[in-house]
């Protein structure tokens, strides 16, 4: 008796399956063209490398140079506010420096801070960075304003370690 059921049950199982595989493609058709493409990297987020994944504009900076220049380069930064950028850091000297601007950090927001395999996250002042090191540093510029950069090493500002980062306004501030 039972034995005739299971076959009907089975057959039942396949078309219900079939069933919900096709209504998951017309629902994937039809929300797809509406996904903007912020809920689209929303979506994307929590499959790979989450905050990686949101677009970011690279920008590289020398903590001093081979020759043992006290300088950063370059030593202008402009970001605009409200986009995300990548601060890509290294330092190609022999000597430990600091990527270090305060006021800056204050009004930036840190998505995250990443040397070797540590990646850190909240709110960021200053960077170290040893000889040879590398660093990379997520955020998003948000109150627009002249900034000073320096090298707190002592005698690195005063050698010409100084710089300037300035967060130019948003389209929507202006
Ligand atoms: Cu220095």
């Amino acid at each position: 008796m039972y034995e005739r059921f299971q076959i009907p049950i089975a057959r039942l199982l396949v078309f219900l399956g079939r069933g919900l595989l096709l209504l998951f493609f017309l629902l994937g058709c039809a929300i797809s063209p509406a996904i903007s493409p912020v809920w689209a990297s929303a979506i994307a987020l929590p499959l790979d490398g989450a905050i990686a994944r949101v677009d970011a504009t690279d920008v590289k900076v020398s903590l001093g140079s081979s020759s043992g220049e006290l300088k950063f380069f370059p030593d202008r930064f402009e970001f605009v506010a409200g986009r995300t950028y990548k601060l890509i850091l290294d330092n190609p000297s022999s000597q430990k420096h600091y990527f270090t601007s305060k006021d800056f950090a204050d009004a930036s927001w840190t998505r995250k801070v990443e040397a070797g395999n540590v990646e850190v996250k909240g709110a960021v002042r200053e960077l170290e960075l040893k000889p040879a090191a590398e660093a990379e540093w997520v955020f998003v510029p948000m109150k627009p304003g002249t900034y000073k950069l320096r090298c707190t090493i002592s005698g690195h500002a005063e050698a010409g370690m100084t710089g300037e980062i300035t967060i130019a306004p948003s389209q929507s501030q202006v």
